[in-house]
């Protein structure tokens, strides 16, 4: 009798532990936490059990049952070279709890996870070139550059003469979805000639030729 009254509590135990189950609110305070649910925090993906270097960031962040999302959202806790924003889709940390996920789901990547980063690959390269263009071509002065981008991030923006010196260059915020710069190259005192526009960040770069005809 005794065995089967062991044998019922242990049925129970599993019956009713469920460990995804056992912090159903955590992933939900995160931007995206649901798309890789307790492997934001743990190195288990059940959960419970060691924290993630972002686990230890969310715990060391909490305030009255929620994390202070505010707070971390530019913290690079794996060391990856990305922020946990920039990881969870939301790089400028405006997301807050109860809204709808930022960004775009299918690019989130672990923030506890230094092996699991944003792409910074050929194919993001490939990508921002094709959804980019560079218009009038040739110019005699405005020329206007429009790209689509799947990241935010700081860029750089410059322009080469066709020796490789750079004559004009200036930091841009480039935002997730379309972008666009026109610079008038009659403010730069430049003879006719053929450039290269180039703008980079830590996911492409985007390089365009420019024929300037005054
Ligand atoms: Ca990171």
């Amino acid at each position: 009798m005794k065995f089967f009254s062991i044998l019922f509590s242990i049925l129970m135990f599993f019956l009713y532990y469920n460990p995804v189950q056992a912090k159903p609110n955590f992933p939900s305070l995160i931007p995206n936490g649901t798309v890789n649910n307790c492997s934001n925090c743990h190195i288990s993906p059940y959960g419970s059990g060691p924290r993630t270097p972002f686990g230890e960031t969310v715990f060391d962040n909490l305030s009255n049952g929620n994390v202070r999302w505010d707070l971390i959202f530019n913290i690079d806790s794996d060391g990856d070279g990305f922020t946990n924003g920039e990881e969870l889709q939301d790089p400028e940390g405006q997301w807050a709890f109860g809204q709808s996920d930022p960004g775009n789901p299918s690019l989130v990547t672990l923030p506890g996870d230094a092996s699991s980063k944003p792409t910074t690959s050929s194919v993001e390269e490939e990508f921002a070139n094709n959804n980019s263009r560079i218009y009038p071509v040739p110019t005699i002065g405005i020329i206007n550059l429009e790209y689509l981008s799947n990241y935010f991030d700081s860029s750089r923006l410059e322009l080469f003469n066709a020796n490789g010196n750079i004559v004009y260059a200036e930091n841009i915020d480039a935002k997730i979805g379309q972008n666009k710069w026109t610079i008038n190259l009659n403010n730069y005192s430049l003879n006719n000639g053929v450039y290269f526009l180039v703008l980079r960040n830590k996911y492409y770069n985007i390089r365009k030729r420019i024929v300037f005809s005054k």
